[in-house]
């Protein structure tokens, strides 16, 4: 669809007006949110939502508005930096120019994979911000190294859904129906409008992950949508009149999609037809939902049973589109949380169909160019990735390394050392990406190098690193935003480089900057970065999107400027027209070639082949014996409008919204504690305390706190040990770091058990890092009577 207006305008005052989808920073998950930049005498003053873009249609979040304040705020980092290895951890940083960068960081790329091989080098990055595109070839082919860590415990974000869809469905993300592919939008002929959206452990108003403009939602209820709530708190979608709650325990979830499919198999209320033709064992996956009848449910998950009726028969109908979030992800018992969503998509027929849930290609355009940059590694490198061999699950659908045992491995130099860092997009010792983090902490002062990439100082580089390089914003570099990073591209939109401040370069420049140089050659001989065209990044950074468009889709990143925003169309019922499978048969691209109710792949690995439900590992029910101690559940992280996990805390207008982070009591919990709205509480379980601001909500159930995660304080003393606050208001120290499911996915970070205190301020709670925090090996043996010479065996207890 072609916009009105160019997509650079000269405006009569003098300033340029450029039309950008945005992306990251300032975090966004990739929406592409459509705007307009305006620049004057090198300043960006002015950001607008672009009203032409047929997703946001104008709109735009806080962090996006906000691009002004953050492109010219003070505390970002503009130029590289270095600084000795003795001084880590002190604010000794020392500006350098790009080519004294390139050569230092070369110089060691090149001493690390001649000395200790190339698996010495570990790549970070964290979660889909642009960076994501691009850390696996990063890794893989910059530097050419197998190992790329995403370092939440059991890789507890996206991955585990998108792995159980590619087993499960043979497909890419199930994304909700809200007629992104269409120009046309909601008025397209073959849409229909979903009677209901279920947003289940998902809020996307705030959240719009992975490309769904969470707003579409509100749109849908406008015209006619309902909404069911599954959340252990009320939301504000929740709150809406005529929309649903269930509101549950946390960790969960799995009784509760079994509940869900009881009632709905046991009435007969499930889609006879597509059962009959399209799905892989309903017999016995009915046989197991029997063991799960609503009153069962109701005590193990706190779900009223009626409600759970009501619900169910709700989901039954048609089209019911289902957005599962990342409370999917983020229990150990999440892969079967996963399995029990699909399974009732499939048995209520809502897969493929108007208003259900779509089906992406398994992968295409960036998101499949960035797994294939493999080919420039050698293949006795690749399954030498940490964890390949012992979690085949994760390993077979995700290109990097598994989270738990790379931590290991960091600690313990085996199966071989680690003597590199590059922390591409992650701050994972704020209490953002990893769970114990003071593990990791320790672990990375081992290293011997330690690149950041970064767009301001922040704990982990002032932790580790040895060298600074300063990243752009959205608005300082041109790129391409995909949605569900080509995993189902229900849109692509180009980003445009409206100004550029500082000696900024953006990850797609770092990837082929320091690829050129390394001047790489794959096992064939050819080089994946010499092939584009130009010196400056104005040429070689359009003609990579160029090259990437052009075979795919038959334009040039010229053309994508040009009309602003792509959507491709789609297509329902697929699976009936061969449009799924790679020999053009109809049915599905699974072992069997239907939904796999009953999974073989499970099954191959030695796995229970259908879902099955398992109480939290650390939960009041599972300890009987610390439920005095620890009576609470505790679940992270729900997010928000005005921040991105760690970031956005050092711009004022954003951290006006929220100046400290919260813990959600419900009142009748705080009285008994003594605990009144703003007190500092301090939350404690065996393995670590935080300390947080009391908010007293109505809308948590008594027996549940919800706390925030990414808490760091940059105006604080950034030095070691203070690290600009890390430690204290972090959540991820009550998590501990081997409760991961046994395919190797998921963790306990939104359901552990807890106690609550009130107590005086922020920073009386000095902590002493490792020595006031019991170390996970004497915990497991005090409490569960684990070998502690066994720590790097521990998930073997776990692994099928
Ligand atoms: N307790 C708890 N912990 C959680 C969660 C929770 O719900 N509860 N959520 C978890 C989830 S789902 C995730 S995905 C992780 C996220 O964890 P991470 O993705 O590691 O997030 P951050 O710690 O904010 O670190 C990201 C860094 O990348 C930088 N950055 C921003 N944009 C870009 C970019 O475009 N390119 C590059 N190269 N860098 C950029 C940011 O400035 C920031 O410093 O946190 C997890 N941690
Ligand atoms: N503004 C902003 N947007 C973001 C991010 C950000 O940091 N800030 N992070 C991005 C990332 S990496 C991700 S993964 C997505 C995540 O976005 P979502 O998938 O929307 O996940 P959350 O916001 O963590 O949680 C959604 C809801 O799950 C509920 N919940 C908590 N525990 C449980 C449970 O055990 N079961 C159920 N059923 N529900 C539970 C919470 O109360 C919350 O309302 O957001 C992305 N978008
Ligand atoms: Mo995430």
């Amino acid at each position: 669809m072609a916009m009105n207006r160019d997509w650079k305008v000269e405006n009569p005052d003098g300033s340029v007006s450029v039309r950008s989808c945005c992306w990251s920073p300032p975090g966004d998950h990739p929406v592409g949110c459509g705007m307009w930049l305006t620049v004057k005498d090198g300043k960006l003053i002015d950001v607008e939502g672009d009203e032409e873009h047929t997703i946001t249609q104008g709109r735009l979040c806080i962090r996006a508005l906000d691009l002004p304040e953050i492109v010219h705020s003070p505390s970002r980092v503009l130029y590289p930096m270095k600084r000795a290895k003795e001084d880590r951890g002190k604010d000794k940083w020392e500006r350098i120019t790009w080519d004294e960068a390139f050569d230092l960081v070369c110089g060691k790329v090149n001493y690390f994979k001649e000395t200790y091989g190339a698996q010495s080098i570990m790549v970070f990055g964290g979660t889909g911000r642009e960076a994501c595109i691009y850390y696996y070839p990063l890794g893989f082919s910059t530097l050419q190294t197998p190992n790329v860590c995403y370092a939440q415990s059991g890789w507890s974000c996206y991955g585990p859904r998108c792995s159980i869809t590619d087993y499960i469905l043979g497909a890419g993300y199930p994304e909700i129906d809200y007629a992104g592919y269409f120009a046309e939008r909601y008025d397209h002929p073959d849409f229909e409008l979903p009677k209901y959206v279920v947003c289940w452990g998902k809020m996307p108003l705030a959240s719009n992950p992975d490309g769904l403009f969470g707003h579409a939602i509100i749109d849908m209820m406008k015209l006619g949508t309902k909404v069911i709530m599954i959340d252990p708190r009320i939301t504000w979608l929740g709150a809406r009149e005529g929309n649903i709650n269930l509101q549950i325990k946390p960790g969960t979830d799995a009784a509760v999609g079994l509940g869900l499919a009881n009632v709905i198999i046991e009435e007969g209320l499930y889609d006879k037809d597509f059962v009959e033709n399209w799905c892989f064992g309903f017999d016995e996956f009915a046989e197991r939902c029997r063991e799960y009848p609503p009153e069962k449910v109701e005590e193990l998950t706190w779900a009223p049973a009626e409600q759970l009726r009501k619900v169910a028969r709700l989901m039954a109908e048609k089209p019911v589109s289902i957005a599962w979030g990342l409370a999917v992800d983020q229990s150990p018992n999440g892969t079967q949380v996963g399995h029990v969503t699909i399974a009732l998509a499939a048995i209520t027929g809502n897969i493929d169909i108007p208003g259900g849930l779509t089906l992406g290609p398994p992968s295409s355009l960036l998101g499949k160019w960035r797994m294939e940059t493999r080919k420039d590694l050698a293949p006795e490198l690749w399954d030498m990735r940490l964890g390949a061999n012992e979690y085949p699950a994760l390993s077979n659908a995700m290109a990097t390394t598994h989270p738990d045992y790379t931590l290991d491995a960091l600690e313990t130099d085996k199966p071989y050392p680690i003597k590199m860092l590059w922390f591409n997009s992650s701050n994972l010792l704020a209490p953002t990406c990893s769970a114990a983090p003071i593990r990791w902490h320790d672990a990375f002062l081992k290293a011997e190098f330690v690149v950041v990439q970064d767009l301001c100082m922040t704990p982990t580089a002032m932790a580790c690193g040895d060298v600074f390089l300063p990243l752009p914003t959205t608005a300082e570099h041109d790129g391409i935003v995909i949605t569900h990073y080509g995993r189902n591209s229900v849109f692509l939109g180009a980003m445009n480089e409206a100004l550029r401040v500082g000696e900024t370069k953006s990850d797609v420049e770092i990837c082929i900057e320091f690829g050129k140089r390394l001047n790489n050659a794959g096992p064939d001989g050819t080089s994946t970065w010499n092939i584009f065209e130009g010196d400056t990044r104005d040429k070689f950074v359009p003609d990579f999107f160029s090259k990437q468009l052009q075979p795919e889709l038959g334009f040039d990143f010229d053309e994508l400027r040009r009309i602003g925003l792509y959507q491709p169309g789609y297509t329902y019922r697929k699976y009936e027209k061969g449009l799924l499978r790679f020999d053009g048969e109809p049915g599905f691209n699974t072992v069997t070639g239907q939904v796999e109710l009953y999974s073989t792949l499970f099954e191959a690995w030695g796995e229970d082949p259908l879902p099955y439900f398992e109480e939290p590992r650390w939960s009041p029910v599972s300890h009987p014996e610390l439920a005095e101690k620890y009576p609470l559940m505790m679940t992270t992280g729900a997010r928000e409008y005005a921040s991105f996990h760690s970031e956005h805390r050092q711009f004022p207008t954003l951290r006006h919204f929220r100046v400290y982070p919260d813990i959600e009591i419900h009142p009748d919990t705080a009285a008994k504690y003594g605990i009144a709205e703003g007190d500092w509480v301090e939350v404690e379980n065996p393995f670590g305390v935080a300390r947080q601001k009391a908010t007293l909500v109505i809308t948590i159930d008594p027996r549940v706190v919800h706390t925030r995660h990414g808490w760091w304080y940059p105006e604080q003393d950034g030095e070691e040990p203070n690290l600009f606050g890390v430690w204290k208001s972090n959540v991820n120290n009550l998590v501990p770091h081997f409760d991961i499911g046994r395919l190797g996915f998921g963790a306990p970070m939104k359901s552990i058990f807890c106690s609550i205190k009130k107590v005086e301020d922020l920073d009386g709670l000095v902590l002493k890092k490792s020595y006031d925090i019991v170390k996970e090996k004497d915990l497991l043996q005090k409490l569960e009577g684990v070998d502690p010479a066994n720590i790097v065996d521990i998930h073997s207890e776990h692994r099928v």
